[in-house]
């Protein structure tokens, strides 16, 4: 947090005044979206486009409703060509089912594409760009209790959970894993049912992507995730995308602030960012630990085989003894 004043504060000396409104000057109005919330929808009258079954109420853009099988987005309608921005949601999830027993989710984009239906969190899938997903069902929990097999500890993850991720066009979500395969990362983050506000926040400074969250109602922000070489290209649009399956709540987009950050380059770190075309992420490999949730440990293995070799063997032992019992019984009948 400090680092962000820090960063606002020199912006703010260079470019204006230090009159106390530094913020207000980096409000990208043309980006934002905030109450009342005018004109939304209706076709070419607003920043702002709505799809599915998205809807504008006086307190909210309510993306989806507490019913089964909706998505909803809101989208921006002009490309953002800002290089460092911070936008911060202001958003609200609820709905009367029990923990566990509500979903999908919603999610924050910043992708080439904008419109377009479709299973990640009611936008497409193979999308070029970041999406920021809050994932309301542990899907991949639910998938291994049926198949009654269970996480490793150093697996689990509570839901709730805030994940990152960057597509490139050919990498798909994976929704029966929440995403484990692509995911950037991500932190839990209990957003449903609260009484206070909540609120996630995305920083994209000088190829550093930063998420952090507050849901607890202490006016804090929380780390949730902090890496650097994050490559996205300039010109993609802001969007907030809600779905429900089966189980379902409502998602509702509250705000949506957008900052330009003012930052300083120096000539080499001008000429080391070459403009990007393709978004992707320095590195990937680090920021994948868990390749396959599914799969066991070496010592899992180990004590697998061990358990069956010794199963199979009781089993071939109690087989050879029921049969010479057998054929003993068989030899004193046939006298
Ligand atoms: C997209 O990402 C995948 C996985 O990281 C990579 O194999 C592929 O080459 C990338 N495609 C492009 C067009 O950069
Ligand atoms: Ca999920």
């Amino acid at each position: 947090m400090i680092w962000i004043y820090i960063v606002i504060s020199i912006a703010a000396n260079i470019c204006f005044a230090d009159d106390g409104h530094e913020m207000e000057e980096f409000l990208k109005r043309e980006y934002s979206l905030s109450k009342p919330y005018q004109g939304i929808g209706a076709s070419g009258s607003s920043h702002w486009e709505l799809m599915g079954d998205a809807m504008v109420t006086t307190d909210q853009v309510r993306l989806t409703p507490d019913m089964q099988s909706k998505q909803g987005a809101v989208w921006s309608r002009i490309p953002c060509h800002l290089r460092d921005w911070e936008i911060q949601v202001h958003f609200k999830i609820h709905g009367k089912g029990k923990k566990n027993l509500n979903g999908d989710g919603m999610a924050v984009w910043y992708t080439k594409e904008r419109m377009q239906k479709g299973p990640v969190f009611g936008n497409k899938d193979y999308f070029t760009g970041l999406g920021v997903f809050v994932d309301t069902y542990p899907n991949e929990e639910k998938h291994l209790e049926a198949q009654k097999k269970r996480y490793t500890p150093r697996t689990q993850r509570i839901f709730p959970y805030v994940l990152a991720m960057v597509g490139n066009g050919t990498i798909s979500y994976d929704h029966e894993r929440d995403g484990r395969p692509s995911e950037l990362g991500g932190c839990n983050a209990m957003v449903r049912n609260l009484k206070h506000d909540t609120f996630i926040f995305i920083r994209y400074v000088r190829r550093r992507l930063t998420i952090m969250i507050d849901v607890d109602g202490q006016h804090e922000w929380r780390d949730c995730l902090d890496i650097p070489g994050v490559r996205l290209p300039q010109g993609y649009y802001f969007g907030v995308t809600a779905i429900t399956g089966d189980l379902s709540d409502n998602h509702d987009l509250i705000s949506l602030k957008l900052y330009q950050l003012t930052v300083l380059r120096s000539k080499q770190e001008e000429e080391q960012e070459e403009e990007v075309t393709v978004p992707s992420v320095d590195n990937i490999d680090l920021y994948r630990p868990y390749p396959d949730a599914e799969g066991m440990s070496s010592v899992a293995i180990f004590f697998t085989v061990l358990f069956s070799m010794l199963g199979l063997f009781l089993l071939i032992v109690v087989g050879l003894v029921v049969y010479s019992h057998w054929s003993e019984s068989r030899r004193k009948r046939l006298y």
